[in-house]
């Protein structure tokens, strides 16, 4: 952090930090360039806060040309396996994360609320790929009313404990119950579906910023006892990683599926994915609307009793089973 800021510039970073719509943000960023120190160690910073304001800018005329008064809305189409939102208060390491488990260019900057549109990327997991997507923050300072119904249409949710900041358990209280209020329930393990108007998410907590915390994620483990399981990770140094990665893809509830033909090998190059729970008879329908009607019998690799044994319709599979279809 480059010394001598002065006061002015703190005030008007703090205004921008609990800034209630893009007025009151342009004038808190304009605030912020008029009183920065212009000195080569706030170059970065500078440079920053032009980006924004230009980005800002850009999006209050978008919304002006389109005549819209109305906040914007965003929709990311699902691809890939899954599809997982990261949500969390501002400045959580969100971005991060995605910037480094996937191949998207998301935005990470040491203010709050740097990201303010869905950035999605994709995550390898072994053979697959899931879509993570990075949102805007949720606090009760200032939240995209969008992000809502991003969590909605997510399959899960990955929830952001920064372990460097105090305020940590109690933002998460809040964004827990600003979620209740618009009927999002965070669980862990399979639906129960309490009623009808609930989407209920399978949820991990991801503890960021770990490298930054002397006791590891012990406050995040506490936060969560009993609630979600806890992943600790330090994004940008590279900690955790693989954790996070499972943790990811178990919080997904999909199961992999090969395939093989009678007399050849299984194919293990692609895997189907469906839902955990998922039978026969859906796996396959997955593969040909038409295959259910022609289907004689399958075998299967795995989870059956034996290998290669006939297996009914009805039965259950799980990950890395291979099936076998025989057709008439
Ligand atoms: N030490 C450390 N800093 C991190 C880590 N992850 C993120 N940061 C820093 O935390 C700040 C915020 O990171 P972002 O990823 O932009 O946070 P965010 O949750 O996306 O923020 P908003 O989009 O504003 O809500 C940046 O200055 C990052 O460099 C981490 O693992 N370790
Ligand atoms: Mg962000």
């Amino acid at each position: 952090m480059p010394a001598n800021l002065t006061p002015e510039f703190m005030a008007a970073r703090q205004r921008f930090g609990q800034a209630k719509n893009d007025e009151e943000r342009l004038d808190a960023l304009q605030e912020m360039l008029a009183t920065i120190p212009k000195h080569k160690g706030t170059e970065k910073m500078q440079g920053d806060i032009k980006r924004r304001l230009a980005k800002l800018k850009e999006r209050m005329d978008q919304r002006k040309r389109s005549g819209k008064s109305g906040a914007p809305t965003f929709h990311v189409e699902r691809e890939g396996a899954a599809q997982v939102v990261l949500i969390g208060p501002p400045n959580a390491g969100k971005s991060a994360l995605v910037a480094t488990l996937t191949n998207a260019k998301t935005e990470v900057a040491p203010y709050p609320m740097s990201t303010f549109r869905p950035v999605p990327g994709m995550m390898l997991y072994d053979d697959i790929q899931i879509q993570l997507v990075d949102l805007p923050p949720v606090s009760v300072e200032y939240t995209e009313g969008w992000v809502f119904g991003a969590v909605r249409t997510a399959d899960a949710v990955a929830l952001c404990f920064d372990l460097s900041d105090e305020q940590s358990e109690a933002s998460l209280d809040i964004i827990m119950e600003m979620l209740s209020e618009r009927h999002v329930k965070l669980i862990d393990g399979p639906s129960r579906y309490a009623d009808w108007r609930t989407a209920e998410r399978r949820t991990v907590v991801l503890a960021t910023k770990a490298d930054l915390s002397s006791d590891g994620a012990a406050r995040a483990a506490s936060w969560a006892a009993g609630r979600f399981p806890v992943v600790a990770v330090a994004a940008e140094e590279g900690q955790g990683l693989e954790d996070v990665r499972r943790a990811l893809f178990d919080v997904c509830d999909v199961v992999r599926v090969y395939t093989k033909k009678p007399g050849k090998p299984a194919d293990m190059e692609q895997p189907y994915t469906l839902r955990k729970g998922s039978t026969v008879t859906d796996l396959v329908e997955h593969i040909h609307r038409e295959f259910v009607e022609k289907l004689r019998f399958v075998r299967l690799w795995g989870s059956g009793k034996f290998d290669g044994q006939h297996a009914p319709m009805d039965h259950v599979v799980q990950d890395g089973d291979i099936v076998e279809i025989h057709l008439a």
